[in-house]
């Protein structure tokens, strides 16, 4: 495994200072809050690491994990301390590091290398999952080396030439959707920032920017496909949302590989697993994951822009000091950006909803309905009560129980289906309900 063991050289810390324990022990005062046991366990499993004894290192690893987990998966995501997913990443990168030590050993056989493959990439996603970035982003780094070795025995059709097309037409049973001019959203062409900023975000008016994704490889070059994914990320685990829409009872996740749920939840090949169920890869941020699908999409400009008055005036005069600013802004675009992926079958469907940021919600590949209601449309839009639901309307917007929201029928809206290509501005505190018309791939971006 002579080609492995090169490839990992240059990621593999080389030394317990370079995992740099006692900076995030500081940083997070990890001590305080996981505990001295913890953070010596974390320490002797990196000692144990560098001094070779790495049936040591992985048990300890195993450890600090199973420990982790449960301080992860204890009440709401959003209230677990930070220290704990970083206990959680230093032993998803221990335990990679212990299973590379080991292909290294020599005495495997090719099955033996293959199994280990698959344990350390599934432990480089885990980390990336329920972790937090550590050693700049070090686990997607070992994903990567991994996948150039790892070759798992794919499905059949997965080894096939032939290109599955990824667009499949719309359900059968779906209703052919007609949107009335009256209240289509509108679209524009390729608008400068200055034009974008001050007739579209300013004034919170959602359009569809059409031409601004031309370049993306992903509908070019490195043209997104079923079997591309397979190829670049079908042994990569990702969390699956499972059921018609978020708010059902029944919803739920599940975690597989993105080769598995093409099969199963858009191919629907396998027949005893996601039989009739909605599987929906949603609000992910696959591309921190995966950075070689990150290569294939671009950040549109606009995410550069701020909503103020000032700003638009100054982005009209480039050569004010203000456009030195912002390009310099620019260049830190990608930290700025939250990037998702929404990856599912025809049928998916996101309820009605707000978001507290602008969005350029970008269609890579196939097409979906889409209802906007501006934010004073509210009081008609009857969100759910609970905290956690708030921005979350209670209406099932294709099939309205007016009985129960009499208000909703007079509510205004704008519709459109949105095209592979095109991009829809979403402003801040908008009401969007989303369907998918058929397989579907698109990529938002929130800013500001
Ligand atoms: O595409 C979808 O299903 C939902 C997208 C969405 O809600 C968003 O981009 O904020």
């Amino acid at each position: 495994m002579e080609k492995f063991s090169s490839r990992i050289t240059t990621i593999l810390p080389k030394s317990i200072k370079e995992l740099a324990l006692k900076d995030v022990a500081k940083l997070y005062l990890l001590q305080e809050v996981t505990g001295c046991a913890v953070h010596l366990l974390l320490q002797e499993c990196a000692e144990n690491f560098f001094q070779g004894d790495i049936q040591q290192s992985l048990a300890k690893s195993e450890e600090l994990l199973s420990y982790s987990w449960e301080k992860l998966n204890t009440g709401h995501w959003k209230d677990v301390d930070i220290a704990w997913r970083h206990v959680y990443t230093y032993g998803s990168l221990l335990k990679v590091m212990s299973i590379c030590a080991q292909c290294d050993s020599g005495d495997n056989t090719e099955d033996a290398f293959q199994t280990k493959f698959k344990k350390a990439l599934e432990a480089c996603d885990m980390g990336l999952l329920m972790g937090a970035p550590v050693l700049d982003n070090i686990l997607s780094r070992f994903a990567r080396a991994i996948q150039t070795v790892y070759q798992p025995l794919l499905p059949e059709h997965c080894r096939s030439k032939t290109q599955e097309p990824f667009v499949k037409p719309s359900l059968p049973s779906c209703p052919v959707l007609t949107i009335s001019k009256e209240h289509e959203i509108p679209r524009v062409s390729c608008p400068s920032l200055f034009h974008f900023q001050s007739q579209y975000m300013q004034t919170k008016t959602p359009v569809i920017i059409q031409g601004a994704m031309d370049h993306w490889p992903a509908l070019g070059a490195k043209k997104w496909s079923l079997d591309y994914l397979h190829h670049v990320a079908g042994t990569r685990t990702v969390p699956i949302e499972l059921g018609a829409k978020y708010t059902d009872e029944s919803w739920s996740q599940s975690l597989m590989t993105i080769s598995d749920f093409i099969s199963t939840y858009i191919e629907g090949k396998k027949t005893s697993q996601g039989k009739g169920q909605v599987g929906y890869l949603a609000q992910h941020q696959l591309f921190y994951q995966i950075p070689e699908l990150r290569d294939d999409i671009c950040i549109p400009d606009y995410c550069c822009l701020h909503d103020n008055k000032e700003d638009a005036e100054r982005e009209h005069n480039p050569s004010s000091q203000f456009n030195q600013d912002r390009d310099s802004d620019c260049d830190d675009v990608d930290s700025n950006v939250d990037i998702n992926a929404w990856f599912g079958p025809a049928g998916t469907v996101s309820p009605l909803h707000t978001d507290p940021k602008h969005n350029c919600l970008a269609q890579v590949v196939g097409e979906k309905f889409i209802r906007l209601y501006s934010e004073e449309m509210t009081p008609c839009l009857y969100p759910h009560g609970d905290r956690l639901l708030h921005n979350t309307s209670q209406v099932d917007v294709e099939n309205p129980d007016l009985s129960c929201f009499p208000l909703f029928s007079s509510a205004d809206y704008q519709e459109a289906i949105l095209k592979a290509g095109e991009m829809l501005y979403i402003p801040p505190r908008c009401w969007h309900y989303v369907r998918s018309l058929t397989t579907s791939f698109s990529v938002s971006f929130w800013w500001v």
